[in-house]
């Protein structure tokens, strides 16, 4: 009985101390059918759009309380009853691997943020010519490393510099977005002397900078303890609330379709710039030379979107980048299957404060070209195909489909530069009414 008594006491100080993993049962993704007025009530009710087309109309997860209010205003349907389930069916399909391999076999798993960045050390060992890895360009609000590999041609010096850069998985969930640039890296990097157009590009001066995971502390959650977590795990006033890294961009900051709330899933941050991995990737972005294309990829939906996100007003570049986009968009159905559709981001729904439109906009270093700003969002098209829970063994068809676009951005980039605006251009990308 002493004992026994002992070891009760015991109890709580030997339970391990995991975190707890977050339950989606009271949660449902449900529809309501496109509008405006629908997007803009779905906006202001700060609901978690999933996706917005003419076919599914407005997908949005809820809870009981914003089911309530969605529902006393629109006709909603009930596409998930039970969030839950549709994690679980994720956790069966999603493939989670550790072994470090640099073959063709590391694209059939998503895998840990230590290991990416172990990978990425062991590639650029595989490839000394053209690979270097940069452990770290920054540290995240839990103190992780983001790192990035830069790519580039033995002979190229930096008089010639041509720089693309592409970044993924800004937000946590969305796992095929890291995934991908993975495989672009890999692409790249093992292309060079291997793939005819790849080597080409590089030894005309190309240099490729992939930023394959922006948000590692908001990744790693969303692998342990709360599969759709979309934000950073930054604090404020010592609550984990998280930023949406892509609402933090300093180019008209808290200029719409973001929330000033910091329990909602798009909160802008509490200043321009402000989270520590925006910052970090923005201080990398400037250090870069005659940046002529940027990418930052998202899952799901399969668009191809260009500026501007935040305003429906065109960009001065409107019909170039509606061009490309029709290529890349051909390029994916040809290369892969993969039917994307090309739009402006605002045609989607308006937000401000995303990384595009700050490399578009005042991100541009003065004198330089404006580069080629696009956000893509990756496979699949609908919650139908797994949304977020994007099996594993689709990641290799969409990263060919993705490699084969970009390389006919970085061509089409190359041969019709974006003009150099001076000062003068600043004015409208500033101070935009
Ligand atoms: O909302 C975002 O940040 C992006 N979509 S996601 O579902 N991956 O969160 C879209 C950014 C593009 N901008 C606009 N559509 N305005
Ligand atoms: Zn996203």
């Amino acid at each position: 009985m002493k004992l026994y008594l002992w070891i009760s006491c015991l109890i709580p100080l030997v339970i391990p101390t995991t975190p707890a993993v977050r339950r989606f049962d009271q949660e449902q993704l449900v529809s309501i059918p496109y509008s405006k007025e629908n997007l803009q009530l779905s906006q202001s009710l700060n609901l978690d759009i999933w996706e917005v087309s003419r076919e599914q109309g407005i997908v949005a997860r809820v809870n009981p309380q914003t089911k309530r209010q969605l529902s006393h205003q629109v006709q909603t349907k009930v596409l998930l009853p039970n969030l839950q389930k549709f994690v679980d069916e994720g956790d069966k399909i999603l493939e989670l691997d550790d072994e470090i391999v640099t073959d063709d076999r590391w694209h059939t798993a998503y895998h840990s943020m230590q290991d990416i960045s172990a990978w990425m050390k062991a590639l650029a060992a595989k490839y000394p010519q053209v690979a270097s890895f940069n452990e770290s360009i920054g540290s995240t609000e839990e103190g992780r490393s983001i790192p990035m590999m830069t790519i580039k041609a033995p002979s190229t010096t930096n008089k010639e510099v041509k720089s693309i850069w592409l970044q993924g998985l800004q937000h946590a969930r969305e796992w095929i977005a890291g995934a991908t640039t993975q495989y672009l890296i890999d692409y790249f990097t093992s292309g060079y002397g291997r793939i005819p157009q790849v080597t080409a590009l590089l030894d005309a001066g190309v240099v490729i900078k992939i930023v394959p995971i922006c948000n590692p502390d908001g990744y790693e959650y969303s692998r342990t303890s709360d599969r759709m977590w979309r934000k950073t795990r930054a604090s404020v006033d010592n609550a984990k609330v998280g930023i949406d890294s892509n609402r933090n961009w300093p180019d008209h900051w808290n200029r719409g379709g973001a929330s000033s709330n910091p329990s909602d899933d798009t909160y802008m941050g509490p200043a321009p710039g402000s989270a520590k991995e925006v910052k970090a990737l923005m201080a990398e972005y400037q250090k870069t030379t005659n940046v002529y294309a940027a990418v930052d990829f998202h899952s799901y939906s399969q668009l191809i979107l260009r500026p501007f996100d935040w305003t429906d007003d065109l960009s001065r570049d409107e019909v170039t980048l509606a061009n490309i986009g029709k290529k890349m968009r051909d390029i994916y159905q040809s290369s892969s299957s993969l039917d994307f559709t090309s739009e402006r981001g605002v045609e989607l729904y308006p937000s401000s404060g995303g990384a595009p439109d700050w490399w578009y906009g005042i991100g541009t270093n003065p004198g330089q070209h404006k580069p080629y700003a696009l956000t893509i969002e990756l496979p699949p098209k609908s919650f139908l195909q797994g949304g977020f829970n994007y099996a594993a063994s689709n990641i290799k068809t969409v990263g060919k489909g993705t490699a084969d676009a970009v390389l006919e951005l970085i061509n089409y980039a190359l041969e019709n530069p974006l003009p150099i605006y001076f000062s003068l251009s600043l004015s409208p990308s500033l101070f935009h009414s």
